[in-house]
């Protein structure tokens, strides 16, 4: 009755710890007990953890970046590093760059994702708001299942503006998509890039100094305000700051349409990874930037305490060679070195590492931090969580086996992993992707382009009541209806 049974493991979800057995049958989980027999095939799951595959909800795949840099991993050795890494699914960007259209930049990504070995969607990348994209493109986007996209607040060439980014809000939430945000004052990091740059300072380890936390700070207290304004659903990437996280806290507890993640990367290193000798600093450095031990410990209490959905990579391989980090030659200073370091096979095996066997969050956390909370709000309905009807979309891990991190072990196509020697305990033994095997004890078992494009629903605004602008409200504004 079941082409794969996976038995003796200790089940885990967002909710539940429990023994149980999975029956799989044509790509979903069939059935859930505590003893299923038969099976065309049985795996022994005895002493592992069976839990939901990984949803890596950001990463940068086969993207160029606005200054043109191309991505070093392409939608097969991006999937297959996510696979690895205990992901049966990711969510990578399309990224419109301004005059472009954005059919166009589907047609294209779609072309790209061809390869994938894990089911996948987009977030579209927003740079150029036309009224041919607000009107035309995005509503066809959002009819195949394309409910959410990122727009910046930084980056001259693709910063919107605060009216830009309303206009993005607005019709996102017409259409019940949610709008997700890099959050960063592009003038104050422009304004200490020149001071910087008129002192000479342009060596890797500025780049952590051009981005202060209060303009991080500053963009997401100004993000929160724009969506307040429309009462639009909106998603905080990349949070890297005390203080930001602090105010997405509040905003939560005051109703807001809100979701934010952090990343491993600003839990695990510092800016001092920046200053490491010549331009080794360049692999460290990503954006906002990474930060100090104060911070990552403020970060963590966040991740414990529920501030964050998930903790995502932000994959962005860029090599430390002139492909990637260095197409401004090998001494470029540090404006013009690509912005982003690898980490999508990593992810996992760190917050299992030093989030549950640390003790700092629980088996429960874990899943909900690397799954299911991305599954519902990027509506992957069918992903995210073990039950009857979903998806066989299911990581085996030993949580026993300690390794080092090593480059090999990534499985991208980089040159370095910015994780490279941690010592992290739990392992991905064996990952499915509706019901196949993609991953088995360190070798891969999927076939190139084995992926299927995930049509998404609009996001679970459930237990986020949202706000009403008395001016936006008709019985404050004079009866006018000014946006939906
Ligand atoms: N933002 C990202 O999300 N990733 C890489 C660089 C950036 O600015
Ligand atoms: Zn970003
Ligand atoms: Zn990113």
């Amino acid at each position: 009755m079941f082409d794969t049974v996976i038995h003796s493991g200790t089940l885990v979800t967002a909710s539940d710890v429990f023994r149980g057995d999975i029956g799989i049958k044509d790509g979903r989980i069939a059935a859930i007990a505590e003893t299923i027999s038969g099976g065309d095939r049985r795996i022994d799951a005895g002493g592992r953890l069976v839990m939901p595959g990984g949803i890596e909800a950001h990463a940068h795949i086969a993207q160029e970046s606005s200054s043109g840099v191309m991505t070093a991993d392409d939608y097969y050795t991006g999937s297959v590093s996510a696979a690895f890494g205990g992901n049966s699914s990711f969510i990578p960007f399309a990224g419109q760059h301004r005059g472009q259209s954005v059919d166009d930049v589907l047609a294209t990504y779609d072309e790209r994702s061809r390869r994938s070995v894990i089911d996948y969607s987009y977030h579209l990348i927003i740079s150029d708001p036309t009224e041919a994209v607000l009107n035309d493109e995005l509503p066809r986007a959002f009819k195949r299942g394309i409910t959410s996209f990122k727009v910046f607040m930084t980056y001259d060439l693709m910063n919107l503006g605060d009216g830009g980014m309303l206009d993005i809000l607005t019709v996102a939430k017409a259409h019940g998509a949610i709008t997700m945000v890099h959050a960063e004052n592009n003038e104050m990091v422009k304004w200490m890039n020149r001071r910087l740059a008129a002192k000479g300072l342009t060596a890797p380890r500025y780049h952590a100094i051009s981005r202060p936390e209060l303009a991080e700070e500053e963009a997401i207290n100004r993000a929160i305000s724009l969506a307040k304004l429309v009462d639009a659903p909106l998603f905080i990437v990349h949070v890297s700051t005390a203080g930001g996280a602090a105010l997405v806290q509040r905003a939560k507890l005051d109703g807001v349409k809100l979701f934010a993640e952090t990343c491993p990367q600003y839990l695990a290193l510092t800016r001092d990874d920046l200053d490491r000798p010549g331009m080794e600093g360049a692999k460290f450095m990503c954006s906002p930037p990474l930060r100090d031990r104060e911070t990552q410990q403020a970060l963590w209490r966040h991740v414990q305490s529920g501030t964050f959905e998930s903790v995502s990579s932000d994959h962005a391989p860029y090599r430390y060679d002139a492909s990637g980090k260095f197409t401004a030659g090998p001494d470029a200073p540090y404006p013009k070195i690509a912005n982003g370091m690898p980490g999508i096979a990593a992810r996992l095996p760190y917050l299992f590492s030093e989030g549950v066997v640390a003790g700092r969050i629980s088996l429960k956390q874990f899943v909900a931090l690397s799954a299911t909370n991305a599954a519902q709000t990027f509506g992957m309905t069918a992903k995210g969580s073990l039950a009857p009807g979903m998806d066989a979309d299911i990581a085996i891990w030993n949580p026993d086996v300690t390794r080092k991190v090593t480059l090999a072990d990534q499985h991208d196509n980089m040159d370095f992993t910015p994780f490279e020697g941690m010592e992290l305990t739990g392992v991905p033994e064996i990952v499915l992707n509706r019901g196949n095997i993609i991953v088995e004890h360190g070798t891969l078992r999927a076939a190139e382009g084995q992926g299927r494009f995930v049509p998404r629903a609009t996001v679970d605004l459930t237990g986020k009541p949202g706000y009403l602008a008395k001016e936006l409200d008709p019985a404050h504004n004079f009866g006018t209806r000014i946006a939906p």
